[in-house]
Order: C-alpha cells, then structure tokens, then sequence
C-alpha cells in the first residue's frame, strides 16, 4: 500500500475490483490492446448495454402499460410471443447498429439472421442469442435470462443464408448469459475460464464478481421438467427414478434455463432437458442456448452432452436446430450418460 492510501485510508483491493468493468476484463483476459481485442471488448460492452436495457425495462413492467402479456403472434419455433420477446430482441439490433461491429445477428425469434449493412463492411462478427429465455416467466416476476455468443464470420455469406453458422461449438469466440434475477449478473468465457460480473445500479456497470469460476464435480440438484416423464425414453425414466430413491438429490426446476444453470455453475448438479417421444432432439436450440451454455459449463470444469455426443462437437444441419441437453458437473452428467448408455454400474 501507498503512503498516499494509507493517509487517506482507501482499500486498495476493493477500489482495483470496483475498476474491474467487463470491458476491462476483456481486454485483460486477451492480453492485448490491438484492434480485435478492443473489437471484442466494445462487442462485450454492448452485450451489457443490452443486458442493462433489458434489466430496466424488466424491473418497471409491471408498472408500464403494455409492456407484459403476448403479442398474439407465434415465432419460427411455433410458440407464442410474448411483448418483452420483441422488446428484447429490438434492444439487442439496436445496441448494435452504427458499431461496425457486427453484420449480422441471428436470434431465437428471428426465423432469419438479422443484417446491418452500414456494419457488414467492417464488421466480422456475429452474434447469436436468445433474448428472453424462460419467457413464461416474465408475467409473474421471476427470473429469466438472455443468452448470447459471438462467433466470426466465414467467407462472404453471398446468399445471406449464413451457411457459415452450421459449425460446431468451438467456433463461438465468446459465449455467456446475463441473469435477470434480484441482481442482474453476466457470466460469459472467451476460453480462458469463466468469469462473472455483477450490475451495480449505482454505476450502471457490471463489476467483476469473480474469476475463473470452477464448478464442483458434484451437487445435488437435478434440474427437469418432471411433467415430461412419460414422453422420456426408459433411461431417462430410470435415471430419474434412481434420484427419487436414493439420498442426497434434491429437484429445482424453474422454467428458465439460466436461472437453472447458474444454480447448478455455483453449486453443482445437471440440468436436464432430454428429447422424447414426439420430439426426438428436445426443445433447446443449439446455436442460442445449448452451446453457449455447454462452452461455459466446460471452461467451469463441467460437461454438455446431447447424450449421444459432447454438445461442442454437434455441427447443426439448420440455424434453429434443437438438441436434447445434459449440461452440469462432471459426475453428474456422466451418470446421466450411464443410464443412456446402459452400463448397469450404478
Ligand atoms: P421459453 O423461453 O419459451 O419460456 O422457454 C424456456 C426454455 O427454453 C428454457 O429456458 C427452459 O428450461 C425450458 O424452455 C422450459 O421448457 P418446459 O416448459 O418445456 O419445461
């Protein structure tokens, strides 16, 4: 410590963590100030402007008139949309336009990518999200999220059909999620560990909550929508019968995926959103929630499992492919996994 600081009595180390913004970190975990460093800090920085729109407007709809409730149209994946889909979604374009930053932004709801052309000169980046995940729950004022990652662009995407995006997971530069919870949080990796950041409303900026999050191997939560149970295949059953009757499980399942899946980062356990009968590769898309999500369970010490490959290595055969997912701690996921694979050493 200074002589200065002690005179005036500042804690140094928790002055250096207020400082400690996303954009900061960024640039920080590559190492590097050139210009694609600070490119993906700046994509970060919007990613956060989003979040805090969102968290904003969130917070007041209840209050607003015509903020909650459904629009009345339904999306590309048939399901209904509700009025903070759009917003959402509007906010993530917007934040985006006149950055030169990125072309083009390809989202749950948008049955085709969204371009920018004053952008897509410069611009080599996509981003790929999904802006209110666990949407049925915005009505009744519980938790939901956005997910995001951000991959660069391949070749020149002529036809506008973003062909390039049909790549596997180890193609995403940057993936996270923002929580919208009784705080708002950002997690999000660059491949180098996974690290989280918490929005003080007093500085309207996400300070770093911690660094190089490492999951436990283990947890006792598992995370499913139990309704399904007689559209799951036998090993998913047996699995869930083999936590029903043995101690140290605890179900939480809350229809938000986010929400779910950051229990399960700080504290362990696997999340579970299998496919069944009618719909073999369940519900979640791969490209805006699964390997976000599986990136970040790996950088945490945790797995992602379609339960018939790693999440990462699935290449998608269309934008909006769904798989089923199995993402969590190590352990837990791999017993999952032995259900599915039917090893009989439980
Ligand atoms: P919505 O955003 O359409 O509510 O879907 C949320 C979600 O994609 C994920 O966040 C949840 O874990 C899962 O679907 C909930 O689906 P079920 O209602 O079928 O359990």
């Amino acid at each position: 410590m200074t002589s200065t600081q002690t005179e005036i009595n500042i804690p140094e180390h928790s002055l250096d963590r207020d400082c400690t913004t996303l954009s900061r970190h960024v640039l920080q975990q590559l190492q590097s100030f050139s210009p694609d460093a600070q490119d993906l800090s700046s994509i970060m920085n919007r990613i956060a402007l989003a979040g805090k729109l969102i968290a904003r407007r969130l917070s007041r709809a209840g209050l607003m008139t015509g903020a909650l409730g459904l629009t009345g149209d339904t999306n590309v994946q048939g399901e209904s949309v509700k009025k903070m889909d759009i917003y959402a979604n509007e906010v993530f374009i917007s934040v985006f336009k006149q950055s030169g930053l990125v072309c083009r932004l390809a989202s749950e709801e948008m049955e085709k990518p969204y371009y920018i052309p004053e952008n897509c000169p410069v611009g080599r980046y996509t981003l790929l999200y999904d802006p209110i995940d666990g949407s049925s729950n915005v009505d009744i004022n519980l938790n939901v999220g956005s997910i995001f990652a951000i991959r660069q662009q391949q070749g020149e995407d002529l036809d506008g059909e973003a062909k390039d995006l049909l790549t596997d997971g180890s193609k995403q530069i940057a993936a996270g999620y923002i929580l919208y919870g009784p705080a708002t949080v950002l997690v999000y990796t660059m491949g180098k560990g996974v690290h989280s950041f918490f929005l003080d409303p007093s500085l309207g900026e996400f300070i770093l909550a911690q660094e190089n999050i490492q999951m436990p191997d283990h947890g006792s939560v598992y995370s499913a929508n139990e309704g399904n149970f007689w559209q799951w295949e036998d090993q998913i059953r047996d699995y869930i019968r083999y936590v029903h009757r043995h101690e140290g499980y605890t179900g939480r399942y809350s229809g938000a995926l986010v929400g779910d899946l950051h229990r399960i980062l700080m504290q362990g356990g696997v999340f579970l959103y299998p496919g069944s009968v009618d719909n073999p590769d369940g519900k979640l898309r791969l490209l805006y929630e699964t390997a976000p999500l599986a990136m970040i369970m790996e950088q945490a010490g945790g797995k992602g499992s379609t339960g018939q490959q790693r999440i990462m290595d699935y290449i998608p055969s269309k934008l909006h492919q769904r798989t089923p997912a199995i993402l969590g701690s190590k352990k837990d996921v791999d017993l999952v996994l032995s259900f599915i694979n039917d090893k009989g050493d439980k």
